[in-house]
C-alpha cells in the first residue's frame, strides 16, 4: 500500500468510518488479522498486526504518538470530506453518530455551532470535544499522545461493537455497512 493511501486508511479508521470501503476489502481480509485461524480476532492479533503494519507506515517519525492537538485536527479533516474546512451538518452528524454520542449530549449541529453560521469551524469543533473526555478515553496513560498501542486498543474498541473482547466475522463485516450508510 502506498503512503498516502495507508495514511487515508489509518485516518478513516481513526474516526472509526471506512468511507473507502476499498481500502479494507482490498487490502486485508479477515483471516490476515486472524493470526492463529480460530475464526475469531484477538486483541493481541489484532494490536500486534495494526502496530507492526500499519502504525509504523502511516507515523513513521513520531516515536511518541499522536498529540492530543494532531488528533483533534486529523479527526476533524476526515470528517470533512468534501476539504472545505468545515463540517456540514451531515459530516457533523456521521461523527457523532459514529463517534461522540458517548460524549455530547445533543445531535444538534446548533449546539455546537457557536457562532450560528450553520456550520463547524475547526475551533468550534475542538472546543467541543476538548471538554470531554473524547481524547483522554484513548490515552490510557494520559502522557497526552495515543502511542500505537492506544489507537490499536481504541479501533479494537470501535470494531468490537459487542464488547465481548472478540471480533467475529460479521463485525468485521459491519464497516462496509458503514460505508453503505453515507
Ligand atoms: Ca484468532
Ligand atoms: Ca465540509
Ligand atoms: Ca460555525
Ligand atoms: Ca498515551
Amino acid at each position: 500500500m502506498e503512503y498516502a493511501k495507508i495514511m487515508k486508511y489509518i485516518l478513516l479508521i481513526i474516526i472509526g468510518v471506512l468511507i473507502n470501503s476499498t481500502a479494507l476489502a482490498q487490502n486485508t481480509s479477515f483471516e490476515d488479522w486472524d493470526q492463529d485461524d480460530d475464526g475469531l480476532i484477538e486483541r493481541h492479533e489484532f494490536v500486534d498486526k495494526f502496530v507492526d503494519e500499519y502504525f509504523q507506515a502511516w507515523n513513521p517519525e513520531n516515536e511518541h504518538g499522536i498529540l492530543e492537538e494532531g488528533f483533534f485536527q486529523e479527526s476533524f479533516a476526515g470528517l470533512d470530506t468534501d476539504g472545505d474546512r468545515l463540517l456540514s451538518d451531515e459530516e457533523w452528524l456521521i461523527g457523532y453518530n459514529y463517534f461522540f454520542r458517548d460524549y455530547l449530549v445533543y445531535d444538534d449541529i446548533v449546539s455546537v455551532d457557536s457562532d450560528g453560521d450553520g456550520q463547524v469551524e475547526y475551533v468550534e469543533y475542538f472546543d467541543s470535544l476538548y471538554e470531554t473526555s473524547y481524547f483522554t478515553d484513548i490515552d490510557l496513560d494520559s502522557d497526552n499522545y495515543i502511542s500505537e498501542f492506544e489507537l490499536a486498543n481504541y479501533v479494537f474498541d470501535n470494531w468490537d461493537t459487542n464488547d465481548s473482547g472478540l471480533i467475529n466475522r460479521s463485525e468485521f463485516n459491519q464497516f462496509d455497512e458503514y460505508y453503505l450508510d453515507i
